[in-house]
């Protein structure tokens, strides 16, 4: 099975700031853990703050992967360009929160990405993404 998780924009901070938030883990770090954890599962990493080249990565892997994680970070709740990228891939795409969006401001429970997602996992820190990879198998 070959699945890719999208990161979008900040998260390359990840384990750098704001760990009350996002916890004190770099996602090369956690990467490298999820990858021994599922062995027979190939999982490729792509990490982007530019909105476009986020949309260039969906096109490209859209057709023949299994299955992609995005975690579209802030672009998730003003994004009409990736939500239309969904809509024209044929891989599922299931979305990813490391914070519980809906327990934050109001503005963070708009998602662009949900109505074309196959499923959505929020709020269990990074493990959401140890829960993305599950849900494929
Ligand atoms: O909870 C999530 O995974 C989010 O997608 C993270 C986004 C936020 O805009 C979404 O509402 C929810 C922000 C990612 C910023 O990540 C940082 C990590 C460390 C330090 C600063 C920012």
């Amino acid at each position: 099975m070959k699945l890719i998780i999208i990161n979008g924009p900040n998260l390359n901070l990840l384990g750098k700031r704001e760990p009350e938030i996002y916890g004190s883990q770099t996602f090369e770090d956690y990467l490298e853990k999820l990858q021994q954890k599922f062995k027979n599962v190939s999982i490729e990493y792509y990490q982007s703050n530019v909105e476009g080249e986020i949309i260039n990565k969906l096109h490209e892997k859209g057709f023949d992967y299994d299955g992609i994680i995005l975690n579209a970070g802030a672009y998730t709740h003003t994004s009409v360009g990736i939500g239309d990228a969904i809509k024209g891939i044929s891989t599922p795409v299931v979305e990813v929160h490391i914070s519980n969006t809906f327990g934050r401001e109001a503005f963070r429970h708009q998602s662009y990405i949900s109505p074309n997602a196959k499923g959505v996992i929020l709020g269990f820190g990074m493990q959401s993404y140890d829960l993305a990879v599950e849900s494929f198998m």
